[in-house]
């Protein structure tokens, strides 16, 4: 199987990820070229393409397609098996894990699995976990949100995700959601991240619409965060926020 998405990510653990979501429910072809371009030019590390409603097929693969030409990588992030097209470099192959449906945690991966196959995609294994507001994933993916301040919950099911072996730990408060998840709750799940010698990436997002939050999550031990919401109303809003978490100093092995 491919890896060169994932090393690329894992390459950049230590100067810090910067994923731009892009929504195709919400974005036409055009701008979500324009926003791949300016993400390429603010320093983003990739593209995640995805969302929970709205996604078909001829649309996404139109997009994903021109938002390659801003040269970033381009990670599929499906809410369901509509989100996947083979335009795309990657899939983040996602298990919801608090998901009360057992569609979502194993039903749909085994309906993906061929097709992704079939699709040559590279496969970025990925615990997925809903955590306070939960937006649109939590409600479409019956999710059963851990409270925000509950880190030591969180830090359980990234154990749990450690453990199973996924290369990537997405801890979402749902796109646009009111609140961020609080960086003592990001600190909870690296110390334990960091006990079990998780050696995958620790992914922050839903609801980060100022810098100095971006920081302060990679400060608390995120790898990464990412950006939708803030990226659609402000394109330019993404050069600070890319700023802000790459010029933090790791003070941890990377
Ligand atoms: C949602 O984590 C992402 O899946 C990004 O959230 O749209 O709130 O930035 P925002």
């Amino acid at each position: 199987m491919r890896t060169s998405v994932l090393k690329k990510l894992i390459n950049n653990k230590k100067e810090k990820i910067h994923l731009t979501l892009i929504d195709p429910d919400k974005t036409s072809v055009e701008d979500a070229k324009n926003i791949a371009i300016n993400a390429a030019k603010a320093g983003s590390t990739a593209l995640l393409i995805g969302g929970s409603l709205g996604i078909y097929e001829p649309h996404l693969s139109r997009l994903v397609k021109k938002t390659k030409e801003s040269g970033l990588p381009v990670i599929l992030f499906p809410g369901n098996i509509n989100g996947l097209t083979s335009n795309a470099d990657a899939v983040l192959f996602m298990l919801l894990l608090n998901s009360d449906d057992p569609y979502y945690v194993g039903g749909v991966q085994a309906q993906a699995a061929p097709i992704i196959l079939r699709m040559g995609l590279e496969v970025i294994p990925t615990t997925y976990i809903i955590i306070g507001h939960g937006g649109a994933a939590g409600y479409i993916g019956k999710a059963r949100p851990i409270p925000y301040e509950r880190g030591d919950i969180a830090a359980a099911y990234a154990l749990a995700g450690a453990m199973l072996g996924t290369k990537v730990i997405y801890l979402e408060a749902g796109s646009g959601a009111p609140s961020p998840i609080p960086s003592s709750t990001i600190s909870l799940v690296r110390k334990a991240l960091d006990q079990a010698e998780y050696d995958g990436i620790l992914l922050v997002g839903g609801g980060i619409t100022e810098p100095e939050v971006a920081r302060d999550l990679i400060k608390a031990g995120a790898d990464g965060i990412v950006n939708g919401t803030i990226v659609e109303k402000d394109p330019l809003s993404l050069y600070k926020m890319v700023r802000s978490i790459k010029t933090v100093k790791s003070t941890r092995m990377p």
